[in-house]
């Protein structure tokens, strides 16, 4: 049985990915951590410790108390807070992320990082980027992910260190909302579209990205964990996605279900240069050929699901 420990347990993703990890693994094998407590206070049926990522020492002895095998590392200051301020973008992502491959080189732990659409850059080919192409990112993010990514395959080739990693593209999701990424559009879209039927759009009308459902995005996680490392040509990172759209195709889909539903434009210029940067859409076929990457959610399935979802708390007074 694997004891695993995730970091940055309240973020979008890691709110979500610890109660999968804890269904197949068993409550007391999945230990959560944050910085803020408060953030995981639905994460109480099994170990909690507040742990700032960057200090190595307390990571470090939480690994050894719970006698860790595996590092889910989810922390990272996103793409527009970071521009908003680089230096601590840098020291949040990059120390996080040394601390849990040097911990697990020590360990003997396997660790599993994300990287993003956001390692790619103006350079990149944007249609069908190919999984092994130019990546020069102009954002402080990018400049973090390409790094981490180069450090996660060293670790690999020069220490044995078992490190894998996706390319996540914009996580829609309807439990933890995101926050101070370019991609939140998509999630903020389905609120406002049961709260008020209509939601003013900061990026531009043809504004193609990639994104994927957060159900998709947690099975990836641990089915990438989970793959026979001899059947992995690459390790980090690979390009995963689910669907590409543009601002005027999601809300075309809503309209299908809420008529009523407008939605506007007022773009913002720093998220809007950050968007024209990425791929509008990743080839993905290494990660299926490699582990099995097969996503379930499209644009219709999603939009399906989270108005839902959404509709259910807001008739329940919680949004
Ligand atoms: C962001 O927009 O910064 C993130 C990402 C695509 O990595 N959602």
């Amino acid at each position: 049985m694997k004891n695993i420990l995730v970091v940055g347990a309240g973020g979008q993703i890691g709110s979500e990915l610890v109660p999968y990890l804890r269904e197949q693994y068993g409550n007391s094998n999945v230990v959560a951590t944050d910085i803020d407590k408060k953030k995981c206070a639905n994460l109480s049926d099994g170990p909690f410790e507040q742990l700032d990522a960057t200090n190595g020492k307390e990571f470090h002895e939480i690994v050894k108390k719970y006698k860790i095998d595996a590092i889910y590392n989810m922390v990272a200051l996103l793409s527009a807070t970071g521009e908003k301020n680089p230096e601590l973008a840098w020291k949040i992502n990059m120390g996080a992320l040394e601390n849990s491959l040097n911990i697990a080189k020590e360990n003997n732990c396997s660790v599993f990082t994300p990287s993003s659409i956001g390692a790619f850059g103006p350079t990149t080919p944007m249609d069908n980027t190919p999984q092994d192409t130019i990546m020069q990112p102009n954002t402080i993010y990018g400049v973090c992910k390409v790094s981490g990514e180069l450090l996660s395959n060293y670790y690999h080739s020069r220490f044995g260190v078992d490190t894998r990693s996706v390319r996540f593209p914009g996580i829609i999701s309807n439990v933890t909302l995101p926050g101070g990424g370019t991609t939140d559009y998509a999630v903020e879209v389905y609120y406002e579209a049961i709260k008020k039927q209509q939601y003013t759009c900061n990026l531009g009308k043809g504004t193609f990205l990639d994104m994927m459902y957060m159900p998709d995005a947690i099975k990836a996680c641990v089915q990438l964990m989970e793959a026979d490392p001899t059947k992995l040509i690459h390790r980090n990172s690979f390009n995963i996605s689910a669907m590409s759209f543009d601002p005027e195709m999601i809300a075309d889909e809503i309209a299908k279900h809420i008529p009523e539903f407008k939605m506007a434009y007022d773009v913002d210029k720093a998220k809007q240069a950050i968007a024209n940067s990425w791929p509008n859409s990743m080839d993905d076929s290494a990660a299926k050929e490699e582990w099995g990457w097969n996503p379930r959610y499209n644009l219709a399935a999603m939009t399906i699901d989270m108005l839902e979802k959404i509709q259910e708390k807001f008739d329940k007074g919680l949004i």
